[in-house]
């Protein structure tokens, strides 16, 4: 229908949580809840799934796709990993300033983008009309609650790496346009994850039916802990109260590669799911 239910997903059932409390609509009114009973949304979840709605799987085909979690803000921490430093320093004309990013206390944390211009599944993430060399960034993203860790979610930092290394002033119209941010599919509760520092986490592109890069790794290449990148997103900054923080990319395709319009992007996440999109020019 036209109004959000909340709804857990098991392996065989779905229930339907606004069926038992019309208070619980979406995924940020059960955030709530859980702060202000002091419980945890799977604690909270579990309890209601009693007198809930058990519903067909069929239903969530016919739901219309859209991001897990409305964050008011999504942020980004960059040259968390090797390869995005080697990366940075080979695409732009300032190179050791990356080298400086990585290795000192203080990490990169930019703004990334608005509820307008994040995407969720299946819908189309953007590469900008005026950049000639455009990737995905796969990410894994926290989910934060009044500035604590509440979820794990999959993330896509989509960005123009012309802009980007034609100078770093450029950043943010590298990183923030139009559909320049893909959430999804799901949020996993934290207190389910047993090490957010131990996933693994992979992508494929593919054009025209034919697979162009398919590679994987894992979050534990990532040079600093997911705890210090939120610490450092939340000091002497009010974040809103539901915000997602992407924590950098260690997939790069080869050089000479560039998204074009058309082209599918998938990027899994073990223990969480798979984020799939189309690109468009935007
Ligand atoms: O410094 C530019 C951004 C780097 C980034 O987005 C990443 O490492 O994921
Ligand atoms: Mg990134």
């Amino acid at each position: 229908g036209s109004a959000p239910r909340l709804v857990v997903k098991t392996e065989g059932s779905l229930y339907d949580l606004t069926a038992a409390t019309d208070q619980l609509r979406t995924f940020e009114d059960l955030l709530r809840a859980a702060a202000i009973a002091k419980e945890s949304i799977d604690a909270i979840a579990d309890r209601l799934r009693g007198d809930a709605t058990v519903l067909s799987l069929d239903v969530l085909d016919e739901t219309a796709p859209s991001t897990p979690v409305s964050s008011g803000e999504v942020w980004a921490a960059g040259v968390t990993y090797r390869i995005s430093e080697e990366a940075r320093k080979a695409e732009s004309g300032m190179p050791e300033m990356y080298l400086d990013v990585y290795e000192s206390d203080r990490p990169e944390v930019f703004f990334k983008a608005t509820p307008s211009r994040t995407v969720g599944p299946d819908e189309s993430v953007g590469i900008r009309g005026d950049s000639e060399w455009d990737v995905p960034e796969p990410e894994l993203g926290v989910v934060l609650f009044e500035d604590e860790i509440v979820g794990y979610t999959v993330g896509n930092d989509m960005s123009s790496r012309s802009i980007e290394g034609e100078n770093p002033l450029y950043l943010p119209q590298a990183k923030v346009y139009d559909r320049c941010c893909s959430i999804g599919p799901c949020v996993r509760s934290a207190e389910s994850i047993d090490d957010p520092h131990d996933l693994e986490m992979w992508m494929t592109i593919s054009r025209d039916g034919e697979v162009l890069y398919d590679e994987s790794t894992r979050t534990n290449e990532m040079e600093r802990s997911v705890e210090e990148l939120v610490d450092c997103h939340v000091a002497h900054d009010a974040v809103p109260d539901v915000s997602v923080l992407l924590t950098g990319t260690s997939l790069v395709p080869d050089e000479e590669f560039t998204l074009q319009e058309g082209d599918e992007v998938s990027i899994g996440l073990e223990e969480i799911g798979t984020l799939s999109n189309t690109v468009v020019e935007v």
